[in-house]
């Protein structure tokens, strides 16, 4: 039996939209420096990429220091839109840099950056 033509292009639509509205939401597809690197003591740009557009004023990074202290690190205006950057001055430790960010599909995704800071 034959499939009615509006339906067929009904789930056409649908298997080509689906995949689109589920990968909307915000991925981490790089970060400088990348998670679990060491980097030396002193300035320290950050860069974040994520595979979709954010909305940088509702996205936070927050740096948990060695001592667990949680700071918030303030993003750079004027970035690429699927970018976050923010410039850090770090002693030797351990850091979390801890991301959220709001994607143009509404959704929040989260995730931790680790990094090790070592004597210059
Ligand atoms: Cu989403």
């Amino acid at each position: 039996m034959a499939v009615p033509y509006r339906l067929k292009t009904l789930t056409l639509l649908a298997a080509l939209l689906l995949p689109a509205i589920a990968q909307a939401h915000a991925i981490l597809e790089e970060s400088t420096p990348p998670a679990g690197a060491s980097v030396k003591a002193g300035p320290l740009d950050l860069r974040l990429r994520y595979n979709s557009r954010i909305d940088q004023g509702r996205s936070r990074l927050t740096l948990i220091r060695p001592d667990h202290a949680k700071d918030t690190i303030p993003i750079d205006a004027d970035g690429p839109p699927d970018i976050l950057s923010a410039h850090l001055t770090l002693t030797p430790g351990a850091y979390i840099v801890r991301w959220q960010v709001l994607a143009v599909d509404g959704h929040i995704t989260r995730g931790d950056v680790p990094i090790t800071v070592t004597a210059p």
